[in-house]
């Protein structure tokens, strides 16, 4: 995939706002500070095509891009920024609901999760959701500059367990080293062809 030509596209709030177009489909979900947008911009070849480091829990929109003029990619809200895991499910779960189930070209979403983190009951709820809709989930594990090899295999294992997942559906990402950008970009063409 070359990335000569993203533009951002529009934010919506509403379902009656998607854009209708015939692309095929990427979603990127995390947490707020999983490092979503600084990824966004690695895989596009942009330096601040998507803002980051922007205060947590301050973009709650769903920002649409066009990739190439075949292709969209989808930044949704980070979620994380509510206090409590049951104020999170009430607010993010029903969000992520609208979106999937209305995006019949929506190919494969990038579920970003911190390599230093394990994650919980949330996540395995949003790949669960997805699995329902046939829609498959790339586990991301981000900021691997920050572990040496070592702390990452351990990482990988643990994450593994908690997902009860297999290894060849997680991935391994740094903004900062580029490490990942061509398995994702690769993962995007052979994901878009289907
Ligand atoms: N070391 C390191 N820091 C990162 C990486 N990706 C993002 N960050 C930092 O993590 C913070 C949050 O990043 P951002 O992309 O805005 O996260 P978002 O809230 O998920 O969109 C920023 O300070 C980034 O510079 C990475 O791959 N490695
Ligand atoms: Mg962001």
């Amino acid at each position: 995939m070359k990335n000569n030509n993203a533009y951002f596209l529009k934010s919506c709030t509403k379902k009656n706002q998607f854009p209708v177009f015939p692309y095929p489909e990427f979603a990127f979900m995390g947490r707020s500070n999983v490092g979503k947008s600084s990824l966004l911009n690695t895989i596009l070849g942009q330096k601040d095509l998507v803002k980051t480091g922007s205060k947590p829990g301050v973009t709650k929109t769903i920002n649409f891009f066009i990739v190439n003029d075949n292709k969209s990619f989808v930044d949704l809200p980070g979620f994380g920024y509510a206090k409590l895991p049951s104020d999170m499910r009430k607010k993010f779960m029903p969000m992520i609901k609208e979106y999937a189930g209305a995006r019949d070209n929506l190919k494969l979403v990038f579920l970003l999760i911190d390599i230093r983190r394990i994650p919980g009951d949330f996540e395995k709820e949003i790949i669960n959701y997805l699995a329902s809709l046939k829609i498959p989930t790339a586990i991301t594990l981000t900021k691997s500059d920050k572990l040496s090899n070592n702390e990452i295999a351990n990482s990988i294992k643990k994450i593994e367990a908690a997902l009860e997942i297999s290894r060849d559906s997680i991935f391994i990402t740094s903004a900062k080293d580029k490490k990942g950008k061509k398995e994702l970009l690769s993962l995007i063409e052979e994901f878009s062809k289907r």
